[in-house]
């Protein structure tokens, strides 16, 4: 008979069987998040016919333009999370200050942070896009609204992160801090197969994956860094999307690096510690490999904002090594 692979829900419930005081809730969370992944899916493949290309005609918290499948995606999210009783606060790209629920003793235990839509000036493009999401334990007192603190934490106390890309096919990823692993959608029937069970980021690959066109605004270690990568005696070459979801999925999987330093427009990096390199940092960690802002790990970065940046280094463990000594380098000669 041939066996049919777990479902991600079928996943999350045996790894939640090893906790004797699971009440289901987390389970629950995940569940909420994987059917908004779903929804949000389906509407992306159907951007064009569906009318939900475009922009919506506003800006967000960080002066972006706000494109109609953001705003889908975030109400989608907002929704599907908010009813389930589990989250007592939701931080996300799209909403300028945090949603704090109401909740009674025994719900929300969880403070859930999301990046909606990743990459979305990709979108009318048809190019791969993505959700990145981290849950937190709530931190302040059940039986009350949930406060912003829920959400400011290091990316090292997160007790779930994952993401979806939706590129060629729909994939699943996630992290409970045991192995990180990858679940394919399988539109005939809605559900998300596991396709890649414990992931391990490989210690030295041949990608590097980085906006050139960032190079005169870089400083000088951060270019020592990018040349002294190029520069290895070995066959490497370089894609880059522009969807961090896209570009992460593909060095978690095949490792080299994935790099958004500072520069000179985004003296802070330009990716958001807590949505987006947060939960990445986690998975790469969770999958032997490396997350940095090219000198501290992510995981121990302190937000002070919902929408704190960071400059990010992706990627398997030698590939890192060797970006963060050029760095170090640098700040040793002067
Ligand atoms: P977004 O969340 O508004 O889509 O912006 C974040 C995106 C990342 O997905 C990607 O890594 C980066 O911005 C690309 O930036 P750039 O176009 O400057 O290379
Ligand atoms: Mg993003």
């Amino acid at each position: 008979m041939q066996r049919q692979p777990l479902t991600l829900i079928e996943h999350i419930t045996r790894t939640q069987a090893s906790f004797p005081d699971a009440t289901g809730d987390f389970t629950q969370l995940m569940e909420a998040i994987a059917l908004a992944c779903k929804l949000i899916a389906r509407e992306v493949n159907k951007a064009g016919v569906g009318k939900l290309l475009g922009l919506a005609g506003r800006r967000n918290v960080q002066g972006e333009q706000v494109a109609r499948l953001d705003e889908f995606a975030n109400d989608t999210l907002v929704h599907t999370l908010s009813r389930t009783g589990t989250a007592c606060a939701l931080g996300s790209e799209e909403l300028a200050v945090p949603i704090l629920l109401p909740t009674s003793d025994s719900e929300g235990k969880y403070a859930v942070l999301f990046d909606p839509l990743d990459g979305s000036s990709n979108i009318d493009l048809a190019m791969p896009v993505g959700t990145i999401f981290g849950v937190y334990r709530r931190c302040s007192q059940p039986g009350r609204l949930g406060e912003p603190s829920d959400l400011l934490q290091p990316a090292r106390a997160l007790i779930a992160a994952g993401y979806a890309v939706y590129g060629s096919s729909t994939v699943f990823v996630y992290t409970t801090g045991e192995g990180v692993h990858g679940f394919t959608l399988d539109p005939s029937i809605g559900e998300f197969l596991l396709s890649h069970p414990d992931i391990r980021v490989p210690a030295r690959g041949s990608i590097l994956s980085i906006n050139i066109a960032n190079r005169s605004r870089w400083d000088e270690a951060t270019m020592r860094a990018v040349d002294r990568w190029l520069d290895q005696k070995r066959a490497l070459t370089s894609r880059y999307v522009g969807s961090l979801v896209a570009d992460a999925h593909r060095a978690l999987l095949r490792g080299g690096l994935f790099a958004y330093p500072a520069d000179a427009s985004h003296p802070a990096g330009k990716l958001r510690l807590l949505y987006e390199a947060g939960p990445m940092a986690l998975l790469f960690e969770k999958a032997g490999g490396a997350a940095s802002d090219g000198r501290q790990s992510i995981l121990d970065k302190m937000p002070e904002d919902l929408h704190d940046r960071t400059p990010l280094i992706l990627g398997g463990t030698a590939d890192h090594k060797l970006w963060s000594e050029a760095l170090a380098e640098g700040e040793d000669e002067r």
